[in-house]
């Protein structure tokens, strides 16, 4: 009996030391201390030895449980240590690799069109002026002098809210409601959003820009218009840039016009992007209605004034050289970090 103690407390001791793993630990414990293990069984078998000598085995047999549940949380501990360097230096951060740069965002090509026109009209010491996108019928079109069966009103171009409230077909408004509160001289852009009711296609939305812009004062002539132009084109488009007035209507101004700049890809000569013609249609302007002056509270007897307007998807295609409006409306990353 003392022998084959002996045998499996060795067995068990060697077992443990050889052993790789946390499961395997858990079967040696099993093996030799489980309910059916082998040193469970030797205890057991005790009724087989004299009585006398039951108390002094009974204490071996303890002794060697005891051992091997020592060995075993030895073995354990060792393991788990092991283990978690393992896992550590699997883990490991190399602190040398580049950070991952986040995703920044980018000014939208309209944004930088804008931001440009509105340098150079700053700098000729106009004001930025915006107002509502909503606005009443009657500043959108009665007080621009677009009567009641134009065809501008027509439902099937505007978006009506009410009877008398629209979503603004021009920015035009605001300048309406800057003559109605301040006096002359008045020097203004105002830039914005607009709306009309036209299909998606590369050269329409439903929803685009326009910039506007305004001056009155004692004597302002054509000439004064045609020259504040021409400037702002040579700035936008290139010193050489050349613009040519043909007549044209407008409700709201007389007599009214439609500017062409010099194509700034041929310089004139006529290309693919000019369709050939060397000109390119860029605004529409004309001296203010008298009517329209009148009905803001200026007198067209003391004062004149030029107005324009501009769309500002039309000079973000032209000058960053898009062939589909759409791309601007998209808000594509790949498309917008171009710019
Ligand atoms: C255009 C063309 C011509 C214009 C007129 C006015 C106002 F309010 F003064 F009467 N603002 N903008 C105007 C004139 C707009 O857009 C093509």
């Amino acid at each position: 009996m003392k022998e084959k103690l002996q045998t499996l407390k060795e067995a068990a001791l060697s077992q443990i030391n050889a052993a790789g793993g946390l499961e395997k630990l858990n079967e040696i414990r099993v093996a030799f201390l489980g309910k059916k293990g082998e040193i469970t069984s030797v205890l057991k078998s005790l009724k087989e030895i004299a009585p006398q000598e039951r108390p002094a085995f009974g204490q071996l047999v303890n002794d060697a449980r005891s051992m091997i549940e020592e060995k075993l949380e030895e073995k354990k501990r060792t393991l788990e240590k092991k283990l978690r360097e393992e896992k550590m230096k699997a883990e490991t951060i190399d602190v040398t690799l580049p950070a991952r740069k986040p995703m920044l965002g980018h000014r939208h090509p309209n944004t930088i069109a804008l931001e440009e026109v509105e340098r150079i009209f700053v700098g000729m010491g106009y004001e930025v002026v915006e107002g509502p996108e909503i606005e009443y019928d009657y500043y959108n079109f009665e007080a621009l002098n677009i009567p009641k069966n134009h065809p501008a009103r027509d439902e099937q171009d505007t978006f009506y809210i009410t009877d008398s409230i629209l979503l603004r077909t021009q920015t035009s408004p605001v300048q309406v409601r800057v003559m109605e509160q301040k006096k002359p001289p008045i020097r203004i852009i105002a830039p914005g959003r607009v709306f009309r009711s036209d299909e998606v296609d590369a050269t329409h939305s439903p929803s685009f820009h326009q910039i506007e812009g305004l001056v009155i004062d004692k004597n302002i002539t054509f000439a004064d218009l045609k020259g504040t132009l021409a400037q702002i084109a040579k700035e936008l488009f290139g010193q050489e840039t050349k613009v040519k007035f043909r007549p044209h209507h407008f409700p709201f101004t007389e007599p009214s016009a439609e500017v062409d700049v010099t194509c700034f890809k041929c310089g004139g000569s006529g290309c693919r992007f000019c369709k050939g013609s060397g000109w390119i249609e860029i605004l529409g302007c004309g001296m203010v209605h008298p009517k329209v002056l009148e009905m803001s509270g200026i007198d067209p007897k003391e004062y004149s004034g030029f107005a324009f307007g501009v769309g500002l998807e039309r000079i973000a295609l032209l000058k960053y050289e898009i062939d589909d409006m759409r791309l601007l409306y998209e808000n594509d990353t790949r498309f917008l970090k171009q710019f």
